[in-house]
């Protein structure tokens, strides 16, 4: 065994996964923005939290399996776009798209890939809106692009979600037939709920922007 071939590996692996860290760390910033200047123009938080992480090694390896990719840094960073990842949880659905707005207007991300899993649901119920983010990470020796997956979701299909996780590991991918019903019944009430709350949230909005022009009218008088 080449120990100084080993040693080289090693190196630029850990360099590798470090860049991914920094992609996340970089949105980490701009979403934080984000979510205090919309604090402070709409009065309240549209981000309920924010969660990332790093694909496991294994994770990565068994990808590389299923999709038949080449083992080499160069293709898993080309083909695998899920390494880093990081999930929105919102309160409304049009908090979802106002944040995802947001962030492809920002001149450096570039939007490679965009999936609508709430106005298109998966078969099983899945809602999210999921982005593939390039974003430029600034390193000693140059820049380097990085992918970064950004789910975006409301509280509710974020509670199914990680339900319906479980479940699917639970069974190891074999859902009894009853359960996945039972969990597209649950998706169509988290959908309606969603739609309810968002309804709440217009009409509240309305009452205080009426609010506002009152006060500014008792201003001027
Ligand atoms: P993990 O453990 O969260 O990382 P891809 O295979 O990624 O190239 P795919 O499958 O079309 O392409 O990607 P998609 O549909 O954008 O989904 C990627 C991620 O979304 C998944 O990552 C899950 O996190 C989530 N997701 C998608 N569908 C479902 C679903 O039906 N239920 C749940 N609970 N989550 C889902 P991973 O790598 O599968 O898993």
């Amino acid at each position: 065994l080449d120990l100084k071939l080993l040693k080289k590996f090693k190196n630029e692996l850990t360099r590798f996964m470090m860049l991914y860290q920094f992609g996340i760390d970089e949105l980490n910033t701009k979403i934080d923005i984000l979510k205090q200047e919309f604090q402070y123009i709409h009065n309240y938080s549209p981000i309920e939290h924010v969660k990332s992480r790093i694909k496991s090694p294994e994770s990565i390896l068994k990808k590389v399996q299923r999709k038949n990719l080449d083992l080499s840094l160069p293709s898993i960073k080309e083909n695998i776009k899920d390494i880093a990842g990081i999930r929105i949880t919102c309160s409304f659905i049009s908090d979802i798209f106002e944040i995802s707005r947001m962030l492809e207007n920002q001149s450096d991300i570039e939007v490679v890939e965009k999936k609508d899993y709430i106005n298109h649901p998966k078969p099983n119920g899945y809602q999210s809106l999921h982005l593939i983010v390039k974003i430029p990470v600034f390193m000693s020796n140059g820049i380097e692009n990085v992918y970064v997956e950004v789910q975006i979701r409301t509280i509710g299909m974020d509670f199914w979600a990680s339900l319906e996780h479980k479940i699917y590991y639970k069974f190891d991918n074999e859902v009894p037939a009853y359960l996945s019903k039972e969990l597209k019944n649950a998706a169509d009430t988290v959908a309606m709920l969603d739609k309810k709350m968002e309804v709440l949230h217009e009409e509240i909005r309305k009452l205080d922007s009426d609010d506002d022009i009152e006060n500014e009218l008792n201003l001027l008088n």
